[in-house]
């Protein structure tokens, strides 16, 4: 079997007006589905990031792919040029899917991700059975809740409904979770912080520990808004809310600043376990953040780590680091839901509810056949068919890629966004408290 074409698929998809310490999400975000078709006639599919970067990024490995063994990925690998030996490969300033230092893992994901389609639905197995069969049967996510202005995402005729209303406060952030609670009944909460002032996310935090108890674990990622001082006071504020379960998700930039963060934590008896995917990115991050015991908790994607198989690895490397393994998201559809599913099911550490942007994309963006995949109890459930479980909407593919192709801009810049509706002179400044 040899693959004997290879499709890229760009597609808009509407998002509504998310904040974070990036800035705020533009009305469409931008993915890129992939499809490779074999002289057996089998096709497989995966989806990454959407631009120019990441489309060029395939383009560029094209004539690679063409003609080869979908088994035989390593010497791909292999032959995949690293973009820099060094470089910053953190996401301190740069999100996942910009990161030109990203470019070999995210774009060796795309492939492989697409290769273990082919080989599951060749073999009659589903990707996480390839992969030595699964660690669970039910893949869990968690409630991500986001400060957001009103809007549903998308533009004029083709905007969306807005769902969760404007949410810039505890009360419609605790409305915001007991809606998205009801409708996928999640189990574990993530608030994205680094939006307003330290201590009203704070008081989202405790407000939502009034409303939920200790049964939802809580955690809160404000992407290195706040100082090492602002982290621990926050860390020590919240030493409560954030046992049992959850965690304290990037609050400093850097390595150095996350373990400063947690020696001043330990020291004042606060155990809260730090978790990071902006200071650790790659697998090579992982023994400094270890030495450093600036993390515990790695948060992977095989989006940007290197596909499904190097999330494997990650697990089998935490478990024998003693660290724990949780699973970031950003913006995506039900075909990149299904690969995250097949990771997390694939990987015996990953113990937490994995991110997923998924409850802000609505049924009109779904490129997959059927329509939007189904959460039951927070979970997804691991199919029995072949391959990650699901097959594209071609019309479907077709009304994304028309968008995308109208789109002004062809990368992610939530600065812009925040320069255009909220402060003609916003700028990121990290640490901002
Ligand atoms: O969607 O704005 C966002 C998030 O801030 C995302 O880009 C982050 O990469 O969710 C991610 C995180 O956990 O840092
Ligand atoms: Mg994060």
């Amino acid at each position: 079997m040899r693959i004997s074409e290879l499709r890229v698929h760009p597609a808009a998809v509407a998002d509504p007006p998310l904040r974070s310490s990036y800035g705020r999400h533009a009305p469409y975000a931008l993915r890129t589905i992939v499809e490779i078709k074999t002289t057996d006639g089998v096709t497989g599919i995966s989806e990454t990031y959407g631009g120019e970067g990441p489309m060029a990024a395939i383009e560029e490995i094209r004539s690679d792919v063409v003609g080869r063994d979908p088994f035989q990925l390593l010497s791909l690998w292999r032959s995949m040029s690293e973009s820099a030996t060094d470089g910053d490969r953190t996401q301190t300033m740069l999100v996942p899917g910009e990161n030109p230092l990203d470019k070999k893992t995210r774009t060796f994901a795309a492939i492989e991700i697409a290769c273990l389609d082919v080989i599951g639905k060749a073999v009659g197995k589903p990707v996480c059975d390839l992969l030595g069969g699964r660690a669970r049967d039910n893949a869990s996510f968690s409630a991500y809740l986001f400060y957001k202005h009103g809007g549903g995402g998308g533009l004029g005729q083709d905007a969306r409904d807005d769902e969760y209303g404007e949410c810039l406060d505890p009360r419609s952030i605790v409305r915001q979770a007991r809606q998205m609670i009801a409708k996928y009944g999640f189990r574990e909460i993530k608030l994205k912080g680094g939006v307003l002032p330290p201590d009203e996310e704070i008081a989202a935090i405790r407000t939502l520990r009034e409303e939920f108890g200790t049964a939802y674990p809580l955690r809160i990622d404000p992407n290195c808004a706040w100082s090492v001082e602002t982290s621990f006071r926050v860390g020590r504020e919240l030493c409560e809310e954030l046992a049992n379960g959850g965690y304290l998700e990037d609050p400093a930039p850097g390595l150095d600043g996350m373990a400063e963060v947690r020696k001043r934590l330990l020291a004042a008896g606060i155990g809260t376990p730090l978790a990071s995917n902006v200071a650790v990115t790659c697998v090579a991050h992982v023994p400094e953040a270890h030495r450093q015991d600036a993390v515990q908790i790695v948060l992977s994607d095989p989006h940007y780590w290197g596909g499904i198989r190097r999330l494997q690895q990650l697990s089998f490397l935490c478990e024998a680091l003693g660290m724990g393994l949780s699973m970031h998201s950003n913006n995506h559809l039900g075909v990149s839901l299904m690969a995250m599913a097949h990771a997390a099911a694939a990987s015996p550490r990953l113990t937490f509810a994995c991110d997923t942007h998924y409850p802000w994309q609505t049924e009109r963006d779904e490129v997959v056949e059927g329509g939007r995949v189904r959460f039951v109890d927070g979970c997804v459930r691991l199919p029995d068919k072949p391959g990650l479980g699901v097959s594209l909407d071609y019309d479907q593919l077709a009304r994304l890629r028309e968008r995308y192709e109208k789109l002004p801009y062809r990368r992610r810049d939530d600065e812009a966004e925040m320069r255009k509706h909220v402060d003609p002179n916003w700028k990121r400044v990290l640490p901002r408290w």
